[in-house]
């Protein structure tokens, strides 16, 4: 089993690199961004409660996120490996995730880490707000919001897994399939 994580600010590039890294390594890709918006989309209350605060640019509450992953987790249990795009965001998320794959026998094997100048992710968001219909996505503030509540909460999230020396760098800026070709390089030499 490989189970990556993909990290990096909102805007990094994340959502586009797990389409192409799901299918080179044929990994379950697991966004907590797109599985709370299809809560929105069905109008469930946990959609309703986590709309209210990522319109708002703030992070959905751990209980939330982490009940959501855990869940998915169980219900693959054939997976040959997963994807985590956007989780875990908080130190609680990455113990909890910890946990929650120490009693499947299995770990986290590797962090890439997307490095993306603040100038880029902004003009990234406000280009796709155009287009994609996220409402967290077309106003300048809730952006930055999003950009603050990363530099607070979720940087932390890499000095977790430097610890056990799990993390690599990635830089985020030029095509995407530069970027992919990088990504690969340092897949490949952990899978
Ligand atoms: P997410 O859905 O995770 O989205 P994101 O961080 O905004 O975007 P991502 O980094 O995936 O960017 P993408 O590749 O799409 O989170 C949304 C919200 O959900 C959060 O703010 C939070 O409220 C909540 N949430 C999610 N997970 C949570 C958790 N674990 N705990 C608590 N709350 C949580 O790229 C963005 C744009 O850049 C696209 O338009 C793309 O086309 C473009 N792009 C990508 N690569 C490019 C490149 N190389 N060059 C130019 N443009 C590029």
């Amino acid at each position: 089993m490989f189970n990556l994580i993909l990290f990096g600010p909102p805007g990094s590039g994340k959502g586009t690199q797990s389409e192409k890294l799901i299918a080179k390594y044929g990994l379950k890709h697991l966004s907590t961004g797109d599985l709370l918006r299809s809560e929105i989309a069905a109008q469930t209350p946990l959609g309703i409660e986590a709309k209210s605060f990522m319109d708002k640019g703030q992070l959905v509450p751990d209980e939330v996120v982490i009940g959501m992953i855990s869940s998915a987790l169980d219900s693959n249990p054939d997976a040959k490996g997963f994807l985590f795009d956007g989780f875990p965001r908080t130190e609680a998320q990455a113990e909890a995730l910890d946990k929650l794959l120490k009693l499947k026998k299995t770990a986290i094997h590797l962090m890439l880490a997307m490095d993306v100048s603040e100038a880029e992710l902004i003009k990234r968001l406000l280009g796709r707000g155009k287009t994609s219909g996220r409402s967290d996505d077309t106003n300048e503030e809730v952006i930055k919001a999003r950009i603050a509540e990363y530099h607070k909460k979720t940087t932390a999230v890499a000095d977790y897994y430097m610890k056990f020396d799990k993390v690599k760098h990635i830089k985020g800026e030029g095509t995407v399939d530069e970027i992919f070709a990088a990504i690969s390089k340092e897949i490949e030499g952990k899978i």
